[in-house]
């Protein structure tokens, strides 16, 4: 039985899902669009920032939904609740160089020095990149890196780390991973140093997907990791797929439960797991996560800002369709992550 069924799964007692949730949706949108999720976001010259996915379908929520196109939109806030969208997407894939480029998703925003990147996956003709750009107004975006195939889910911590840039990743090794076809998809995080963002190399396991309990299928890096002073705290994705799930929201199938998680990484050294929380940190459970959906059961969260007075907002994407705002005290998040009894050689 290559999928173990993993039953109800809940979110971790600390977590409070935020009251106005969903805090983007689809209605806020002037322009079309069909789901407004899996956003990155950052607090930038004093207000937060979110650029989030906004996927356009033609009958939407129906039997004959048919995929049109991905822009990425903008939107800002004063207290990281209220969101404006502003008019017009901030990017879309054309704007991307490379050979049949097709769609630019899930970003992911890290501030250094002053400077604001963005992470994105990018699916191509020729397989799936994940790339890294660079913008100080949020109109115009230089493209500083793209992967080789098949990487996507980076992450980029907010400052160098012993002399280096550092990102989390989740490359898709489809041909190594295992010998039974059920283990083809079961990828892990790996991290890269850089010297200038550009070049990236010294990659290295983090964590794998047989050290989370609730995925049976995959994990990858979720929002870019927050410092604390006991280490870096780093959400990620945990997913797992049971057979007898059906039809599960407005796509035609879908087998999948996706569930954030939380460990902490060596504050010096953070390819090095010091922390994990074996179960989950938000599990799907809000009627906004479970029911109506386009894919229900996920959460994928993709922003995580540390406030002053120590509380911790998560964002996160809900069924593919809305984007969710969460809270925890830092030192409950922190509190979460046990000591592991695995090392990565
Ligand atoms: C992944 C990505 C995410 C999405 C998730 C769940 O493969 O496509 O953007 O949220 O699946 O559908």
């Amino acid at each position: 039985m290559p999928y173990s069924d993993l039953g109800p799964l809940h979110s971790a007692p600390c977590i409070v899902r935020h009251p106005a949730n969903p805090v983007v949706t689809p209605a806020q949108v002037p322009y079309a669009s069909s789901l407004t999720f899996n956003a990155g976001i950052t607090k930038y010259q004093g207000r937060y920032v979110m650029v989030f996915r906004n996927d356009v379908f033609s009958n939407p929520g129906t039997d004959n939904a048919r995929f049109e196109h991905i822009t990425l939109g903008l939107a800002f806030s004063d207290d990281g609740v209220k969101w404006t969208v502003q008019p017009k997407p901030c990017l879309t894939h054309e704007d991307i160089p490379g050979h049949r480029v097709l769609r630019a998703y899930d970003p992911r925003l890290t501030v250094i020095d002053g400077r604001c990147y963005m992470c994105f996956a990018l699916d191509t003709y020729h397989g799936l990149r994940g790339g890294i750009a660079v913008t100080d107004d949020f109109e115009r975006f230089e493209v500083l890196h793209l992967t080789a195939p098949e990487n996507r889910n980076m992450v980029l911590f907010p400052e160098k780390i012993g002399g280096r840039y550092m990102r989390l990743e989740r490359p898709f090794p489809m041909y190594g991973r295992g010998r039974e076809w059920w283990e083809a998809t079961r990828f892990d995080i790996w991290a890269s140093r850089s010297p200038d963002l550009r070049y990236w190399g010294d990659t290295e396991l983090v964590m794998g997907v047989e050290h989370v309990p609730f995925a049976n299928d995959k994990i990858g890096p979720a929002a870019p990791p927050v410092r604390t002073k006991h280490g870096w705290l780093a959400t990620f994705h945990a997913v797992d797929i049971l057979d007898s799930r059906g039809k599960n929201g407005w796509e035609k199938a879908w087998k999948k439960r996706y569930c954030g998680g939380i460990m902490l990484l060596d504050g010096e050294n953070p390819r090095k797991v010091i922390g994990l929380c074996t179960t989950p940190l938000l599990a799907p459970e809000a009627s906004y996560e479970t029911t109506g959906g386009y894919r229900n059961d996920v959460i994928f969260p993709g922003g995580m800002i540390l406030e002053a007075d120590g509380m911790v907002k998560i964002y996160y994407g809900a069924a593919d369709t809305v984007e969710c705002l969460a809270t925890a005290h830092v030192d409950e998040l922190v509190a979460l992550c046990k000591p592991v009894d695995w090392t990565i050689a």
